[in-house]
């Protein structure tokens, strides 16, 4: 990656990823990209432009001025929102990703593709979910997931498009407030130890699903994309996560910071149906195999940092 093209770079990610990938390959030589003005860490760390992925000739125009090598394709409707919103969600997540791919292919360009936990749904295995496994998701945003991960091997066997990607699990960070996902409950809930010492849960209690800290996050993206090409054997959609909890296990850890700190539940049914249909943790040994995936963040380092982080946001 020498030059890089970064869509829907204003949302959780891409307000880090951002910043991120402009210290490693030079600010000129990432073009931030969003359907929408952000706040000034994306536009006034290097060059921005506004683009709605779904728009081929602007996207495309800009791949060619800014003679990108590479797409970090993040543009996306999350999965809470998608199912307030499946034709925006497939709008933007479908359309929009099959538009990234022929702006790719148009260019020549690397592609990463961040698929998700919400590939997977309720027939899928749920512990240890394989990295190949059955995949019938029942969310929207899990059915354009999919969709994305077989364009993107489909885009490599059929073009030799070099593109790689993982399936996140649930992002915590302290930059920016996540955009509308199910796994928001465990940012939300250190914000409001912090400000309130306490906080309601709209996931029930013993609901497992797999999280990463943003740091790690981000050395994956580029590790993958770095990674020696001869060593892939899946490309795309490989499984990552740090580490797998439920609401009572991240309350505890953050009463050993604040220990009057009360947890309460109020289950919202979307969010928690959405939650059950995803696997409760997964097995990541292809990309530790692959390409060397590392998290170094478990449950109580991440709190620690969290807490630290968003207390001194207040400050
Ligand atoms: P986010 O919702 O915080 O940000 C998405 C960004 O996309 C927003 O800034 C939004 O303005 C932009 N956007 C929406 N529609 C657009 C359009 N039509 N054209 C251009 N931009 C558009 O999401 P995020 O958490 O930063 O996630 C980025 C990607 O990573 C998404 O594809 C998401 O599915 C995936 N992902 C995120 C997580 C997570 O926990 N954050 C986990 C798994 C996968
Ligand atoms: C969401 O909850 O929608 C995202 C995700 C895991 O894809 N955070």
């Amino acid at each position: 990656m020498k030059r890089i093209l970064i869509t829907g770079a204003n949302g959780q990610i891409g307000v880090e990823l951002t910043p991120y990938l402009r210290k490693i390959y030079g600010s000129e030589n990432v073009l931030a990209t969003d359907c929408r003005e952000g706040s000034g860490i994306v536009s006034e760390g290097g060059p921005f432009s506004l683009l709605d992925v779904r728009d081929g000739k602007a996207f495309s125009d800009l791949m060619t001025s800014f003679r990108a090598d590479a797409l970090v394709h993040l543009a996306g409707i999350l999965s809470a929102t998608g199912e307030a919103k499946p034709q925006l969600a497939w709008d933007v997540n479908g359309n929009g990703t099959f538009v990234a791919l022929e702006c790719a292919r148009a260019n020549s360009a690397a592609v990463f593709f961040p698929s998700s936990i919400a590939a997977f749904g309720p027939s899928t295995p749920r512990r240890d979910t394989p990295q190949d496994t059955l995949q019938r998701p029942t969310t929207i945003y899990g059915v354009a997931k999919v969709t994305g991960e077989l364009l993107c091997d489909y885009y490599h066997l059929k073009y030799g498009l070099d593109t790689r990607g993982v399936r996140f699990p649930g992002l915590i960070s302290y930059e920016a407030l996540p955009g509308g996902g199910t796994t928001d409950y465990a940012v939300h809930i250190y914000y409001e130890a912090v400000s309130k010492g306490a906080y309601t849960s709209y996931i029930a209690a013993g609901t497992f699903m797999d999280m990463m800290y943003m740091p790690d996050a981000l050395e994956a993206v580029v590790r993958l994309m770095e990674a020696d090409p001869s060593k892939l054997v899946h490309r795309n959609a490989f499984n990552i996560s740090a580490m797998s909890f439920e609401p009572g296990q991240i309350a505890a850890e953050i009463k050993k910071h604040i220990p009057g700190f009360s947890l309460s539940y109020d289950v919202d049914p979307v969010r928690q149906g959405i939650a059950e249909s995803w696997p409760d943790s997964l097995d990541c040994s292809a990309a530790r195999e692959e390409w060397g995936f590392s998290p170094r963040y478990d449950l109580a380092l991440m709190t620690a940092d969290m807490l630290r982080r968003v207390g001194g946001k207040g400050r």
